[in-house]
């Protein structure tokens, strides 16, 4: 069945959102895996429209127009060498896969990053081999002049008409599966281990499972780890649910909810999972964001500061499903590009030019990447809050952390779950490198208990074997 462990143990998945393959294959080797973090989750990989206004909007990689892998992050050779320098550091790496669809049908360029030919007014994508009878119309399919959505609780129009005018690919066609599964095969060859499933929830399930069921599911001892796009608000056969038989889904009601509690009272917390609403753990890749959401407000943001970092570190301290770390660019207005030349290829991140939010970096949330791993199969234990905007748990006797999303500083003896020792503060400083702490040192006491300050819209997080640490 699917998984999201990894060799180096870990689940954490950074999700470096437009970032170019060079930079992404650096990322690994000197942060990624040295943290801990399990997989990374990489922009589409196959080739894509580039409009012809010359703005390069991100969003043109949501419009594919041949399936090799000569793209705005980087040719196809770059995609490989990212994929073994990953996988070298024990990183895995998750591809969006854009599968529902090809590029607009409102669109009149036929120039793209990777140099297929192909031409979206006429729906004729001679590299994939696709043509107008590859896609789902008017009236045979969808029952909408247009092929526009008009009803979003119906699944054939959901399905079978045009999200905001992508040519609708005819999933139900034998070869256009095929087609599809070729795409996602050839990733799997450069060892690519999961798909970001975009738009999930506008391909029937029983078309994604006829695809995955064309997916080769020998070569890494099981399937591909699948987490699907669906956003909530449908019923029955649109409801996030009735997609699990195919992997995971994406957990958009989380960070809808962590966005009201980290702008609310986190003190809430205490009962967050399932009984929120949220589909089971084993089931949901959980977020702070992503790239939809930071652009449309329902979530906290890079532009929120500390909540942002704090939202980030309860996420990773909490146990529930499989975290990302959202790392993306800086915008102004909702269509800018990311850093890219004059010809639209994104060029290598820099996260001290202030261009990128570099956040899987961030010291507290880097290393709570590390905490994370050492709490796993823990469960919550020793919950304190002050009932305004503060809190504290540990993980078992694994791990203990304190949130304080307040505006001003707290200081509470704890009752920590961690045997007596003195830890390091790995929001502050480095975890425990022979015997001391690069940062602030936390004392435990025989009975589990530490007296510690934490400031204002700011954590403190211990783990490991407490052993004569000294600051
Ligand atoms: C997704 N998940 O289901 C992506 O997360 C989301 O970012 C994608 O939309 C969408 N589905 C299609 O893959 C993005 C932009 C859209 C953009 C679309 C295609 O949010 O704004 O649409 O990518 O590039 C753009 C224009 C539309 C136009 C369409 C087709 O904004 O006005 O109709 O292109 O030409
Ligand atoms: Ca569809």
């Amino acid at each position: 069945t699917a998984h999201a462990a990894t060799a180096n143990g870990g689940d954490v998945i950074a999700n470096l959102f437009e970032w170019n393959w060079k930079s992404v294959g650096q990322e690994c080797t000197t942060v990624l895996g040295p943290k801990g973090y399990g997989a990374v989750q990489v922009a589409p990989p196959g080739d894509s429209i580039r409009l012809s206004n010359g703005t390069h909007p991100w969003w043109d990689v949501y419009q594919p127009v041949g399936y090799d892998l000569n793209s705005r992050m980087g040719t196809e050779a770059q995609f490989a060498a990212m994929v073994t320098a990953c996988h070298n550091a024990g990183v895995k790496v998750y591809a969006d896969a854009v599968i529902n669809h090809t590029a607009g049908a409102n669109q009149t360029s036929t120039d793209s990053y990777g140099g297929a030919s192909f031409n979206p007014s006429t729906y004729t994508y001679a590299g994939i081999g696709y043509d107008r009878s590859s896609f789902h119309d008017y009236p045979a399919t969808c029952p909408n002049a247009g092929n526009t959505i008009n009803d979003w609780n119906s699944a054939q129009q959901v399905q079978e008409c045009q999200l905001v005018s992508l040519s609708d690919l005819y999933t139900e066609k034998d070869d256009v599966r095929s087609k599809i599964a070729g795409y996602l095969n050839k990733l799997e060859g450069y060892g690519v281990d999961g798909f970001r499933v975009d738009a999930a929830k506008h391909i029937a399930q029983a078309d994604m499972a006829a695809i995955l069921a064309k997916v080769d599911d020998t070569r890494w001892g099981g399937r591909p780890y699948v987490y699907q796009e669906v956003i909530p608000g449908g019923s029955g056969q649109l409801a996030p649910s009735a997609f699990e038989g195919n992997g995971s889904v994406l957990e958009f009601t989380y960070a809808h909810k962590l966005k009201d509690q980290f702008t609310g009272n986190i003190a809430n917390l205490r009962t967050f999972g399932q009984s929120w609403g949220l589909e089971p753990s084993d089931k949901s890749a959980v977020m702070v964001t992503n790239h939809d959401l930071e652009r449309d407000n329902s979530t906290l943001t890079y532009k929120d500061g500390s909540r942002y970092v704090l939202a980030h570190i309860f996420e990773l301290a909490w146990g529930y499903g499989t975290p990302q770390v959202y790392s993306g660019f800086r915008f102004t207005t909702n269509d800018d590009s990311p850093p890219a030349d004059a010809h639209g290829y994104v060029t290598d991140t820099d996260c001290s030019s202030g261009a990128w939010n570099c956040t899987d970096r961030d010291q507290g949330i880097a290393n709570m990447v590390g905490w994370h791993n050492a709490a796993k199969g823990q469960s919550v234990a020793n919950w304190w809050d002050n009932g305004n905007n503060a809190i504290a748990f540990s993980r078992g006797s694994a791990a203990w952390v304190a949130i304080n999303n307040s505006g001003s500083a707290v200081t509470q003896t704890f009752s920590t779950g961690l045997a007596a020792g003195t830890y390091c503060d790995v929001i502050h400083g480095a975890p425990a490198s022979g015997g001391t702490c690069s940062g602030p040192a936390v004392t435990v006491g025989s009975s589990g208990q530490a007296t510690v300050t934490v400031g204002a819209g700011d954590s403190v997080a211990l783990y490991g074997k407490g052993t004569s640490c000294t600051s």
